[in-house]
């Protein structure tokens, strides 16, 4: 008889299953962070991390544990084997190569393509019903090809987007204005990335919107150069990258946001990496970003913003950019 046999009985087999595991592929800054603001927000207690490189895994799988009794009963599991991913209700993806100096996310394709081939059918394997999220970059690209790859249907493959440059966008629009940034309302559509579309006709703060009070607002010809505000966003991963090397806060909170409005069922609007095709007139078969309404089965609901002439021009133009790329991936 064991310690534990003396003073625990066992009345039934144990569940493994929460009902809310996350997996998060790739234990590199932006893994890391996001599995830390998904345990820290208490977005889920149930995590599940993979990473190809064995000791960094265990280190950063060890250092998590270490600090769980300060979380809510964290259950944290990680290994090189895709079989601990079991049961997740979310796959978040973001191993593969980040941006190095001077490159584009469209330079990281190719390699990221393979990692996410290697990856995706592993992940389906023990998860067959689940939602994948993806990070990896570029991420409008490999949310394609993980959807392509995976059979899933279109509603449950999802990229981060252009959420976080919309983040961005309303924290540089709050500094600006003296206003808390959750009252600032502003989106980048398109793609994540340089071809990303500000709706400046739709920036506002208590439903007064900027545009009416000064027509040209966002435009090159604005004395006020608001449009610096979007080159900001689209230099800002570039920037941070350049001086620590990732983006990973900012990067793990929007993650677990987009979690946090899957797993909840909140039916929050998130600027995500969808299939747009038909939608605002895009002819071609491409994921980017446009506002959608997230809920327990993935996405369920596209918002068509009334876009300006220039600004659907634009979003038309990024939608030929990525389709373009598309072509000359190898899948
Ligand atoms: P990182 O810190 O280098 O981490 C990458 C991790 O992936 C490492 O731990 C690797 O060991 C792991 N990895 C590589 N190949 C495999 C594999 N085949 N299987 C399992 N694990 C593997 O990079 P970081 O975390 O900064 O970025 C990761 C990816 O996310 C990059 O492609 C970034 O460009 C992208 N990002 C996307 C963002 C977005 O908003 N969409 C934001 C930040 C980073």
């Amino acid at each position: 008889f064991s310690t534990k046999d003396s003073f625990v009985t066992n009345v039934q087999p144990q569940l493994d299953h929460s009902g809310h595991k996350i997996t998060v592929v790739g234990v590199g800054a932006a893994g890391i962070g996001s599995a830390f603001s998904i345990l820290t927000r208490s977005v889920s207690n149930d995590i599940a991390l993979v990473d190809s490189a064995q000791d960094k895994l265990e280190g950063e799988a060890l250092d998590l544990q270490h600090g769980s009794s300060f979380l809510h009963n964290a259950r944290i599991v990680a290994s090189t084997d895709y079989a601990v991913t079991a049961g997740s209700r979310i796959c978040v993806l973001t191993a593969g190569a980040r941006l190095k100096k001077g490159e584009t996310r469209f330079d990281l394709l190719q390699r990221n393509v393979e990692i996410a081939k290697n990856i995706i059918p592993q992940l389906l394997k023990y998860s067959p019903d689940t939602i994948l999220l993806i990070v990896s970059n570029p991420v409008d690209i490999l949310t394609h090809i993980a959807w392509k790859i995976s059979g899933l249907p279109k509603t449950r493959v999802i990229g981060s987007g252009t959420n976080l440059d919309s983040s961005r966008f309303r924290f540089l629009i709050s500094q600006r204005l003296g206003i808390g940034l959750s009252s600032c309302h502003g989106w980048i559509i398109g793609e994540h990335g340089d071809s990303s579309v500000a709706v400046w006709s739709s920036v506002n703060v208590a439903g007064v919107r900027l545009q009416t009070l000064n027509p040209s607002f966002g435009t090159d010809g604005d004395d006020e150069k608001w449009s610096e505000l979007h080159q900001k966003v689209i230099t800002g991963a570039y920037e941070v990258n350049k001086r620590k090397g990732n983006t990973g806060w900012a990067t793990g909170l929007n993650v677990s946001g987009i979690c946090e409005g899957i797993l909840k069922n909140s039916r929050n609007v998130y600027a995500v990496s969808v299939l747009v095709q038909g939608l605002h007139d895009i002819k071609e078969e491409v994921f980017l970003s446009l506002p959608a309404v997230l809920g327990e089965n993935g996405v369920t609901d596209v918002i068509i913003q009334p876009l300006e002439n220039s600004e659907k021009a634009k979003l038309q133009k990024s939608a030929q950019v990525l389709s373009k790329v598309m072509k000359s991936v190898k899948w």
